[in-house]
């Protein structure tokens, strides 16, 4: 089918959350509907504010440019423009950008009659951000425990609040997202090349079936997933690395304060071992 008229039978009338018609229509190749004009309304606004802060810090450089949250001793109020007042207005700005995107994605979901996995998905990726910015700040009682807007500066802040905890990496849900990535990368290699091995099997070759991925795969482990089951899988590990994510974070500086080695420390006192004198050093 060529594009136009495949496009032509998918652009469908109706399926919004709200303005009815108002905003049913597409932009090229993109669906505006209302949540198009507010995801436009707040990326273009977020964006101006970040060129104007930097202008206000007389700051070009982009890898230096900075949009700091207020100080932590400004707790939770509204703060000065210059003062994180501008980061406050950016952050809703972004937040407002992400939803309306994600709404966007609910439309179009329902337009087309398909499930929300796409708007479900991305809003993971939302909470994630949402903990980071609003929630754990919330949580800590100052916006000043949010990361800036920088390229370098953002960074600084992951070390930071990663040493402020002794080695995050001793977190036990920080443990858990990183094995959720590493798994995905490793169901994604796998699915990747199983598909290519299968669908792009090079010149003179014939094109391979399911059928031959499932063989593949019962030959290997004596098991097969499924050409469904992995794309399950794949976002179930996919949202999980997001989640936890957000979980390690607010916990951390919340119901947890310090360093995140002595957490272990349960495991150490266990009652089969914790009379040795060698767990009463490392407790110690
Ligand atoms: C599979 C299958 C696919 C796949 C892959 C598998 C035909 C095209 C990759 C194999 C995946 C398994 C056994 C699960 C992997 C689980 C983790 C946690 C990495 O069977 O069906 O469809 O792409």
């Amino acid at each position: 089918m060529a594009l136009l008229s495949f496009e032509r039978k998918y652009r469908v009338r109706g399926g919004t959350l709200i303005g009815g018609d108002l905003f049913d229509f597409w932009v090229g190749p993109f669906y505006m509907g209302i949540f198009g004009v507010s995801a436009a309304f707040f990326a273009v606004l977020g964006t101006a504010l970040i060129f104007f802060s930097a202008s206000l810090q007389n700051e070009f450089n982009p890898w230096l440019i900075t949009i700091n949250p207020p100080p932590i001793e400004a707790g939770l109020g509204l703060a000065p423009m210059r003062e994180g007042g501008l980061w406050q207005v950016i952050t809703i700005c972004a937040l407002g950008a992400f939803i309306s995107w994600a709404l966007r994605m609910v439309e179009i979901s329902r337009k087309l009659g398909m499930g929300y996995h796409v708007p479900v998905a991305f809003s993971v990726a939302i909470f994630a951000y949402a903990t980071l910015e609003v929630i754990r700040p919330l949580l800590m009682g100052s916006w000043g425990y949010a990361f800036p807007y920088g390229i370098f500066t953002h960074l600084n802040w992951v070390s930071n609040t990663g040493y402020s905890y002794g080695n995050f990496l001793y977190n036990p849900a920080h443990l858990v997202a990183v094995s959720f990535f590493f798994t995905t990368t490793l169901a994604l290699a796998l699915h990747g090349a199983l598909i290519l091995s299968a669908v792009n099997p090079g010149k003179g070759e014939v094109v391979k079936t399911p059928e031959h991925e499932d063989t593949y795969f019962r030959d290997f482990i004596g098991y097969s997933v499924g050409t469904l089951g992995i794309h399950r899988v794949g976002l179930f590990l996919a949202l999980s690395a997001g989640f936890w994510s957000a979980i390690c974070i607010v916990i951390s500086g919340t119901i947890w304060t310090d360093p995140w080695n002595i957490w272990w420390d349960w495991w150490l006192n266990m009652p089969f071992w914790s009379g040795e004198e060698l767990v009463q050093f490392l407790v110690n």
